[in-house]
């Protein structure tokens, strides 16, 4: 299964969220690293590497994601990493156009940027496809051969 790298960046310390992906994630079988809250960028793309991670999910909600984040996918390419990465939580301040926010974010390099409130589950089809890999089947469903 997947090794997934979560964390809220910079000095935000908002932590329900991610405590929340971190449960789902691991509920649905992804080996989560979950770094918390006021996680550095060195502090992610170190974690990255230590954990050979196939992506890194990056939260913020306190408005000072894009400048947390300016700069992480250089990080990560200098450290030799090119994981899938996605970025969510509360990207801006004020009442920018989603569609602004989410191209914004796109141009920094991450992979997927999600909307305010995205619940995990779709974190967890996002992955599956983007990791191509198959949804676990519970034990009592007979996969025929
Ligand atoms: C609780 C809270 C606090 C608590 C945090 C306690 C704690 N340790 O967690 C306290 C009181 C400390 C706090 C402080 C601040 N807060 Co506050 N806070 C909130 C509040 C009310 C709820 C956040 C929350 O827990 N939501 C519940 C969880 C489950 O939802 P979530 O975090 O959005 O996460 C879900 C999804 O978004 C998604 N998700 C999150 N991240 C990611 C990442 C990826 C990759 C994916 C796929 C999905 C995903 O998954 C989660 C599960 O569904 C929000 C308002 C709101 N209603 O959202 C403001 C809010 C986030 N806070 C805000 C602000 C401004 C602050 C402060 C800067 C205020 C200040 N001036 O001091 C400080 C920042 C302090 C700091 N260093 O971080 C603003 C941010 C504004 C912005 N972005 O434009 C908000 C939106 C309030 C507002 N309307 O103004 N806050």
């Amino acid at each position: 299964m997947a090794t997934i790298v979560l964390g809220v960046i910079g000095s935000d310390a908002h932590v329900v969220g991610i405590t929340i992906l971190e449960h789902a994630l691991e509920d649905a079988g992804f080996d989560v690293h979950n770094l918390g809250v006021q996680t550095s960028q060195s502090e992610f793309v170190d974690a990255a590497a230590e954990h050979d991670a196939d992506a890194v999910l990056v939260s913020s909600l306190y408005g000072h994601a894009q400048q947390d984040c300016e700069g992480f996918h250089d990080e990560l390419a200098a450290a030799g990493l090119d994981p899938v990465t996605y970025v969510g939580g509360n990207l801006s301040v004020g009442q920018e156009e989603f569609e602004t926010v989410r191209q914004r974010f796109r141009a920094m390099g991450f992979d997927r940027v999600f909307e305010p409130g995205t619940q995990p589950e779709v974190a967890i089809t996002t992955l599956h496809e983007d990791l191509e890999e198959t949804a676990s089947v519970p034990e009592h469903v007979v996969v025929e051969q």
